[in-house]
């Protein structure tokens, strides 16, 4: 069955919580789409993004640009997208996927495929991830019959999706990295979340980062940030939610702000609202997570971070994302090939666009040819991710 179909034997009832929830999402996106923070990408006449949309995305932590992924590019990653599901491992650690044949990742070192129980919260109140999920969400009962687990994760997912690929090179956003983070920025980690309806596990309130929280150079942009491109769209029931200007006041207890609503209704956040083909852009130092999709409506993000250079050049971190390391320059210029291939990729199945040009490999660009070679040399690229 295609992920965008809804199966109606799955629980799409919120438990005990339903009123609150029902009452809270409805408030919630009426204050989104009332913060002003969302409409297309916009440079100004010398080519920079435009003042508005920097001065947004700085004051709130996240700004929703609309209409970036035409149709075309939809249709190649919900072909991707599905294929990817359904080759899948079956469940955690199985080698071959739901049909018996090989499973994608199989050959992985590094972690590709998540799975949690239906509607379950993987990480609240865990060690897991450096315990930055410090409370765990209500949790509420799928539907008799649902499977033990569900995959809602994969990171590397890059090497399994072209059309993914394609997305991480789309020159706009890729200028929109750059006004960011500067014209050095480098990758983060790409991920992509799949919320099937009445499946679809929570992801516990929490900020991102790790490593620079007690610097005395953090601001709001030290930890970088993390594109969210939707395939399907995304609602106030199957959506990250934010707290506007979390990302510039340091590391929040979120257990005492869970504790002082007096539930995991956080009342100050507000969720990303997206119809398909936009990308929100978030900081990963704002305040965020997702409820259990008890919607009708699967989602589908495509998840690509990026950071400034001096946040992570011969920085010691890891143990998130990839084991830790020091990222020296070698490292960082050796991740940095998947920005190079992506823009080539998306060269040829889109000609007649202007190709973004990365600054830091602008030497070399004739080397990064996207072909069967280069899908060879991206096996278990995510080894390298420059986590912080
Ligand atoms: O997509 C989600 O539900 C969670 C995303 C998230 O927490 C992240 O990208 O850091």
């Amino acid at each position: 069955m295609s992920l965008a179909a809804f199966d109606a034997s799955v629980s799409t009832d919120y438990g005990a919580e339903q009123a609150a929830m029902s009452a809270y999402l409805r408030r919630g996106e009426a204050r989104a789409l009332a913060l002003g923070n969302r409409g297309p990408i916009r440079f100004d006449a010398d080519g920079r993004l435009a003042a508005d949309i920097l001065e947004a995305y700085w004051r709130l932590g996240f700004y929703v640009f609309t209409g970036v992924l035409g149709a075309d590019e939809l249709a190649d990653l919900e072909r991707d997208i599905d294929s990817v599901v359904e080759r899948a491992p079956v469940r955690a650690g199985a080698a071959v996927d739901a049909h018996g044949r090989p499973a994608l990742g199989r050959d992985c070192q590094a972690p590709t495929f998540f799975y949690a129980r239906p509607l379950g919260d993987p990480f609240g109140g865990t060690a897991l991830a450096n315990g930055r999920h410090p409370v765990r969400m209500f949790e509420p009962t799928p539907a008799p019959g649902a499977p033990a687990e569900v995959m809602y994760l994969f990171l590397g997912s890059l090497q399994f999706s072209d059309a993914c690929l394609r997305v991480y090179g789309h020159p706009d956003l890729l200028a929109v990295a750059a006004a960011v983070n500067g014209e050095d920025f480098t990758p983060f980690n790409e991920a992509v979340w799949v919320k099937k309806p009445g499946m679809g596990a929570s992801v516990a309130w929490h900020q991102d980062g790790v490593t620079h929280w007690d610097s005395p150079a953090l601001d709001a942009g030290t930890h970088g940030f993390n594109f969210m491109a939707q395939l399907y769209g995304c609602t106030a029931a199957n959506g990250v939610w934010v707290v506007p200007g979390s990302h510039a006041r340091g590391k929040l207890d979120i257990a005492a702000l869970v504790a002082a609503a007096g539930s995991e209704r956080l009342p100050d956040a507000v969720p990303i609202i997206c119809a398909p083909g936009d990308v929100a852009i978030c900081n990963r130092q704002a305040v965020h997570g997702s409820f259990a999709n008890t919607s009708r409506d699967t989602r589908v993000t495509i998840n690509f971070g990026f950071h400034r250079r001096a946040s992570v050049l011969d920085v010691a971190a890891g143990g998130v994302h990839n084991a830790p390391a020091v990222y020296d320059a070698a490292r960082i210029r050796r991740r940095s090939r998947l920005i190079a291939y992506a823009i080539d990729a998306r060269r040829q199945r889109f000609p007649d666009e202007r190709p973004y040009a990365y600054q830091p490999l602008a030497d070399e660009t004739a080397r990064w040819r996207w072909n069967d070679a280069a899908r060879a040399d991206i096996h278990d690229y995510n080894l390298l991710d420059l986590s912080i």
